[in-house]
């Protein structure tokens, strides 16, 4: 195959509509996706199915998912490259979900620490969902024989049930799955709660001072930061084991400012907290500014933003009802 007619590798990826997306939400995901749309097919989609895992207020939920896609838009996603969707309008999910759970074992399910931490933060809800996440999730990739998955440190669990998974399925059935592979970027940092950097920053933490969120204003977010958790020596110095706060703030600086650690490291020696923290709120700050003004620009035309979810919805069920249609006759469902 010659460098044209190889096709290009196909991505998906998701973030569920929980909240309005956080900056580590953007630095760990979001920011990379427009980056990866030259070089690769990408499928990208708003999991909520997947949000509903946890209890959502349903209006909320509804609310959270067409300013998720405003969000992706407004960061840089391209319709006319990529796929952009919401995971319920493509119903093969669903359907995929099924089988591919009747191929999952109780021993695997049990042994994912997410559905472990999910089950322990929310003691009142252990639900069924949340024990089949993983299922759904390897229904996500696999109705589109993606190649690629950018999955964080905490999803490479989930990855390598999705390959079981289909494995199995290759091998009890025939090939019918491609085998996808985690694409770790490098820029990928973990960004940590800003009030207890020992813990991820997450959109549903219920301290608002822990996250900065993508539609914080300049002021707010140059409180939460002047807020942050650090530590009482006073030097800005690099050391994620003894300093995770301040190695938090130079790793979000470093994001913005595209300075090295030692540079920072540098640029604040003997100048204190003080003047770190406004620096780094002032970087962030300018650098969510015109992502904020397009956001409200596009989430504004409501219109605009559910033609791209309604043509997204359509280009993505083309390739996943084909999936669905293949393993449907594979396993011995009737066709009429
Ligand atoms: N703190 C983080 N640092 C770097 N990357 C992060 N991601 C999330 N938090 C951080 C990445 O964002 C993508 C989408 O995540 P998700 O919405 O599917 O679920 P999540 O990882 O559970 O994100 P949250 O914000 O913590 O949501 P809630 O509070 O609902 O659980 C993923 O690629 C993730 O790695």
């Amino acid at each position: 195959m010659n460098q044209q007619t190889e096709r290009r590798k196909r991505i998906l990826s998701g973030i569920q509509p929980t909240g309005t997306f956080t900056l580590g939400n953007y630095i760990g995901a979001v920011r990379n996706w427009a980056k990866l749309q030259d070089e690769f097919e990408c499928l990208y989609m708003v999991a909520d199915l997947h949000a509903l895992t946890v209890r959502q207020v349903p209006a909320e939920l509804r609310a959270h998912t067409r300013e998720a896609a405003a969000m992706l838009l407004a960061a840089g996603i391209d319709p006319a490259q990529s796929i952009l969707f919401v995971q319920s309008h493509v119903p093969a999910h669903t359907q995929l979900n099924w089988i591919l759970c009747c191929n999952s074992q109780f021993g695997e399910l049990s042994r994912m620490t997410q559905f472990k931490d999910k089950s322990a933060k929310h003691p009142d809800n252990v639900n069924g969902g949340l024990f089949t996440y993983p299922a759904l999730m390897a229904a996500d990739i696999l109705i589109y024989n993606a190649d690629l998955v950018p999955v964080g440190q905490d999803q490479t669990q989930h990855l390598e049930l999705a390959r079981n998974v289909a494995q199995r399925f290759n091998n009890a059935y025939s090939p019918t799955f491609t085998l996808p592979e985690g694409y770790i970027t490098k820029a990928g940092a973990k960004i940590m709660s800003l009030a207890d950097p020992t813990r991820k920053m997450s959109k549903s933490d219920t301290n608002v001072n822990s996250f900065v969120l993508m539609t914080d204003d300049k002021d707010a977010i140059l409180r939460k930061f002047k807020r942050a958790v650090t530590d009482s020596d006073g030097i800005v110095r690099y050391d994620v084991a003894e300093k995770p706060g301040v190695s938090n703030l130079i790793t979000i600086y470093s994001v913005f400012t595209g300075k090295t650690v030692a540079e920072i490291e540098q640029e604040f020696a003997g100048r204190g907290y003080g003047d770190f923290k406004t620096a780094v709120g002032e970087a962030v700050a300018d650098a969510l500014a015109p992502i904020q003004g397009e956001y409200s620009r596009i989430l504004a035309d409501k219109a605009y933003v559910d033609k791209v979810l309604t043509e997204g919805a359509a280009a993505a069920c083309r390739i996943a009802d084909r999936t669905v249609q293949k393993v449907y006759k594979k396993v011995g469902l009737l066709q009429l």
